[in-house]
């Protein structure tokens, strides 16, 4: 009786969740459900070790492990012709500390719709997170910081899929922190620069340029991206062209990072929208606050489609061996009416990319 008790408390430490609010879905999830709501369809499990998933080229492979959420509305997959799914968190309860959750998601297919995270409180229902139509093949990551509003004791977050006539959504992976704010800061004085709280990694350059950059939200109507790459609805960072003349620079700076002994990874979103809007430049400082010692690694200029662009660029050892700045520059061009942006700035400063 003993052995069997034990066995079973060994079998749950190995094979339930683990980690205190992580969610593989390789077992019965105990904080995330499908929400029950007139109308609304469920997120499916699926598992790729069963053969009748295994053949689909339609599945999205789990980027992970075994199994994943998905929903669609057509095809063998779905067998469903509601058009929304909502999972439910378990009710949670306010962090003065701050709380941070990321997942895994995939969205698929040309009209595929709209998936969101929201927080829903007794007061109403506050939208964190928002993507929208055909994404990048593949899984993407997502860190969504929750906000903290002392006024809300419990809350609960949902996951939603508005489908749109053709296409199909996973999940998996989902981290829950209810204690600690998202962490910016990665290894060996690595960060990401988001621009959805206070930026303490890069600034706007003082001397030696003619302006700065601005952190502006996302909207439709402000003259610079419609949707920001963090959450869809939150900043980016925008180089303000309009009033300013042809040749006129912004550039915006690191604050110092560790020396790396293998090199570095940059990698940014960028949005350069218009004819002849301008040029932008990530440079590297090898050693740092000396601008003398800047070298252009990375550049593009206007005429671009007016879409959020990845981009990455390899650090070499031999410009990291001592402490060392990044720096990004706007210079305008003949036409000031167009917009350039940047967001989700990730520098991986443990080797090249
Ligand atoms: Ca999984
Ligand atoms: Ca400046
Ligand atoms: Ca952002």
């Amino acid at each position: 009786m003993r052995t069997g008790i034990t066995l079973i408390i060994i079998f749950k430490t190995l094979f339930s969740k683990s980690d205190a609010g992580f969610t593989d879905f390789e077992t019965p999830s105990k904080d995330w459900f499908n929400a029950l709501f007139r109308n609304a369809a469920s997120w499916k499990l699926h598992r790729n070790d069963k053969p009748s998933w295994k053949n689909s080229p339609t599945l999205p492979l789990d980027h992970n492990r075994g199994s994943f959420l998905f929903f669609s509305t057509s095809g063998s997959a779905g067998a469903v012709n509601k058009k929304s799914a909502i999972l439910e968190s378990k009710i949670l309860r306010t962090s003065n500390r701050g709380s941070c959750v990321s997942f895994w998601y995939r969205i698929s297919g040309r009209h595929a719709g709209v998936l969101e995270l929201k927080k829903v409180k007794r007061s109403g229902t506050d939208l964190l997170w928002k993507r929208e139509g055909e994404q990048m093949e593949g899984w993407k990551y997502v860190k969504v910081a929750i906000p903290i509003n002392p006024n809300t004791k419990y809350y609960q977050l949902i996951i939603e899929a508005n489908l749109g006539s053709d296409g199909s959504m996973a999940l998996d992976d989902i981290d829950l922190d209810e204690n600690h704010s998202c962490t910016n800061s990665l290894e060996n004085g690595g960060f990401v620069v988001d621009f959805e709280n206070k930026v303490t990694s890069m600034k706007n350059k003082v001397y030696g340029d003619h302006f700065d950059w601005v952190i502006e939200k996302a909207t439709s109507s402000g003259g610079g991206p419609p949707t920001d790459v963090t959450s869809g609805i939150g900043h980016y960072l925008l180089l303000k062209t309009y009033g300013k003349r042809t040749g006129q620079k912004a550039s915006y700076v690191s604050n110092g990072i560790s020396r790396s002994d293998n090199g570095a990874c940059l990698s940014f979103y960028y949005f350069i929208n218009g004819q002849r809007v301008g040029k932008m430049t990530v440079s590297i400082l090898s050693k740092s606050g000396w601008v003398s010692t800047a070298k252009i690694l990375w550049s593009n200029t206007g005429n671009q489609s007016g879409n959020w662009k990845f981009a990455k660029v390899s650090l070499p050892k031999t410009l990291t061996s001592q402490s060392y700045d990044i720096m990004f520059t706007g210079t305008v061009g003949t036409d000031n009416s167009g917009s350039v942006a940047i967001d989700d700035i990730t520098l991986k400063n443990t080797g090249v990319c």
